[in-house]
């Protein structure tokens, strides 16, 4: 069954396509009624249009607050078209059916998205809009609803075709109108939750606004989809993309690993590096500068940095660019880059790179998504960073100053490796990494083992882990895997502590010689 549309309502604050549809309207003899902005550009294009001031005998008011907040649109929308009362309560008031709405929103999220203040921000909450569309897509047996410029073309052909709508449609336009008003109101309420510092789950409701489709998810049969939120953080979600082929999903998850592991090491203190597979690091190390801190994070496991994620702590310069470009990397993302390094990689066309103006900030408290069948868990973010003044030494032997800058280096890469996940370091460069493992001691042994192969490979005397430390993100549950890595070469130990067997894990270590500090907080990441 098709419902004839005969009158439409537009009112836009993206005016993308306006004129293209008013046209098609036009033409297939439907009346347009607008507000203020909308009439104007549509006038001004030659179309005949009706204010909405001049349907509601009111004048738009308090700066356009209160436009289309009245009896005379919401009566039009609301009104059942085969139900005798509302059909008399309509004669009785003079008020006409719209059976088309087109609105799009004021731009809450852009204009959140460009720092703008406070009270712009709020002025930039759209009332009558979201009022609107609610009402229209409650009444979707007799009225369309329209909030997205893409669907358009498809709604424009259908009146065409037919002289209306179909009920379907009008039942799926109605669903993607109650998403965007949910997702709008869900920005607004992120947004002054944040802005009084109130993060509290129970409190929270989660919705993002569409960035982009994606070419296929994680894998080639599986649809996909990039939302943002309203918080503009500094990263993947807001970077700017200066060349190369377009982000894939696995891309997109991979590179805000990277980024974050990266944003952990203080650019005014040293350079840092860190290149992530299957969002996991295969390589991290600081340095000197960003070229030396790349080589020695690609020689932690340089089998696996081929096709990786590699993410900076500085802008990009040239002799970095060069390195990177020696092998197959599929994203670099950085806080910045200058004219020499983007000429480099300008030779390489598919690369991408991805350019921010600052690195995440790691401390800023926000909330953490994971999706479960039929819900959501949400929790703080781990922001929890390491005070080394508050390191317990448990063993007799006191670590070395380097050891102790390695176990702090070690402990701020373990926070970002799957666990089970251990991290062998040395000179302020990983040497090893276990990652994702059911069993402590395998990761160990895995961390170590690939340590191994790399040594041989690079044709270097003996393991890179001999003389290393290492990080554990939980506690060593029993001996052995402190064992272990002890006999790999590691000299000292870093992890939580908590164990009922912490005495024989402690043991263990003063047997050896190693030195072993606690930090009393775990970086369970699964
Ligand atoms: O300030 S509002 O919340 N009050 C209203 O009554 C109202 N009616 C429509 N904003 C309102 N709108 C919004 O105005 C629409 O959602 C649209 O985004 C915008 C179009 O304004 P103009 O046609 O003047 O550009």
């Amino acid at each position: 069954a098709i419902t004839p549309i005969r009158r439409a309502l537009l009112s836009v604050s993206d005016k993308t396509g306006l004129e293209a549809l008013a046209r098609r309207l036009t033409d297939a003899g439907v009346e347009l009624i607008s507000t203020g902005g909308t009439a104007k550009r549509l006038r001004d294009a030659g179309f005949g249009v009706r204010d909405v001031s001049d349907l509601t005998a009111f004048p738009e008011m308090m700066d356009g607050r209160v436009k289309t907040l009245h009896p005379m649109v919401h009566g039009g929308l609301l009104a059942q078209r085969a139900n005798p009362e509302h059909a008399a309560a309509m004669a009785e008031h003079g008020i006409a059916p719209i059976d088309l709405l087109v609105v799009n929103l004021y731009p809450f999220e852009a204009t959140v998205g460009r720092g703008a203040s406070y009270d712009e921000c709020i002025e930039n909450i759209d009332i009558g809009g979201p009022a609107m569309i609610r009402a229209a897509a409650k009444n979707h047996a007799d009225v369309t609803v329209v909030v997205d410029t893409q669907d358009y073309d498809a709604v424009a052909a259908e009146i065409e075709e037919t002289g209306g709508t179909r009920l379907e449609t009008r039942k799926r336009l109605a669903a993607i109108a109650y998403g965007r008003t949910a997702a709008y109101d869900a920005a607004v309420s992120g947004w002054m939750a944040d802005a009084v510092g109130d993060r509290t789950p129970r409190r929270r409701t989660f919705a993002g606004y569409l960035s982009q489709t994606l070419r296929y998810g994680e894998n080639p049969h599986q649809s996909a989809a990039f939302y943002l939120d309203h918080s503009a953080r500094p990263g993947v979600a807001t970077a700017v993309q200066i060349q190369g082929k377009e982000l894939s999903h696995n891309n997109i998850n991979d590179t805000d690993a990277a980024y974050e592991l990266v944003a952990e090491f203080d650019p005014a203190a040293a350079a840092a590096c860190a290149i992530i597979k299957h969002a996991n690091p295969c390589g991290v190390a600081r340095g000197p500068s960003l070229a030396d801190a790349y080589a020695r994070a690609y020689d932690c496991d340089r089998v696996s940095a081929f096709g990786g994620i590699v993410a900076l702590n500085r802008a990009l310069d040239r002799e970095t660019a060069e390195a990177i470009t020696r092998i197959f990397t599929e994203v670099v993302i950085a806080p910045g880059a200058d004219e020499a390094a983007r000429a480099v990689f300008a030779a390489k066309p598919n690369l991408r790179l991805l350019l921010t103006d600052t690195l995440p900030d790691p401390e800023a408290a926000r909330l953490a998504l994971r999706q479960v069948s039929g819900g959501l868990l949400v929790q703080d973010q781990d922001t929890g960073r390491l005070d080394p003044a508050s390191l317990k030494v448990v063993t007799r032997r006191q670590p070395s100053p380097a050891e102790l800058d390695d176990l702090v280096f070690a402990w701020s890469v373990a926070k970002h490796v799957k666990s089970n996940a251990i991290v062998y370091a040395k000179g302020g460069a990983t040497v090893g990494i276990g990652a994702g493992q059911m069993s402590r001691v395998d990761s160990t042994r895995i961390a170590a083992r690939k340590s191994a192969d790399m040594a041989e490979a690079l044709g270097l005397a003996e393991p890179t882990v001999r003389g290393s430390v290492v990080a554990s993100d939980a506690f060593f549950p029993f001996a052995d895997g402190l064992i272990a890595a002890a006999e790999a070469g590691a000299t000292a130990i870093i992890q939580p502590g908590g164990s009922m067997r912490d005495a024989e894990v402690i043991a263990a270590a003063d047997a050896r010689g190693l030195a072993m500090v606690f930090t009393g907080r775990r970086h369970f990441r699964h």
